[in-house]
């Protein structure tokens, strides 16, 4: 069994995290999908809606896990058994980020490897950021994700708003 994961923000998911969800689970034995519950930043959703969220919209996916996690990716990694971490790259501006964070992560796990998987190019501009700000501002973002991710983000913003 080859197992990887795929750590991030996931704030909310996207279509472009789905992409790579769905060609790493043509890759891989089992994808874990790692959502960081990153308390120092303030997230739109919480761990356990982000967690959610990705549940509902790879149910479709067998082989692909969603499970929340604290601290390294490293140690994820390897409470998961796994011995690959999946992440996606955009252009060059993620490449710096993401390849200084694959050498920190092998000089903390040797046997934990980086692999990245390069965005699909209809994917190629879309980030959680993006989505959000646009949705902030009442745009249609049902271009950017799937609709259950859309009435959520609008949920949450309707709720703001009030
Ligand atoms: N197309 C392709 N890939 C995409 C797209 C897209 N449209 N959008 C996003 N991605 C990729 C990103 O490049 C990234 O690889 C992945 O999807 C997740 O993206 P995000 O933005 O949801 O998540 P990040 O980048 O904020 O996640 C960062 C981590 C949580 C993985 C990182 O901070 C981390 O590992 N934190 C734990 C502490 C740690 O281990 N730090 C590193 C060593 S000190």
């Amino acid at each position: 069994m080859v197992r990887a994961i795929y750590p991030g923000s996931f704030d909310p998911a996207t279509y472009g995290h789905l992409d790579i969800i769905r060609r790493a689970a043509s890759l891989f034995d089992e994808v874990v999908v790692g959502v960081l519950n990153n308390s120092a930043k303030s997230p739109l959703f919480s761990v356990e809606e982000r967690v959610n969220i990705l549940e509902n919209v790879t149910e479709d996916i067998p082989n692909v896990k969603i499970q929340a996690f604290d601290g390294l990716s490293v140690n994820f990694a390897r409470s998961c058994e796994a011995k690959v971490i999946i992440r996606g790259l955009r252009a060059f501006t993620d490449f710096e980020y993401e390849l200084q964070m694959a050498q920190t992560n092998r000089v903390l796990a040797t046997d934990v490897d980086t692999m990245f998987l390069t965005t699909s190019l209809q994917y190629a501009y879309l980030s959680s950021t993006t989505l959000k700000e646009a949705a902030s501002f009442g745009a249609d973002i049902s271009n950017f994700a799937p609709d259950f991710v859309v009435r959520q983000v609008e949920e949450k913003y309707r709720q703001r708003h009030l």
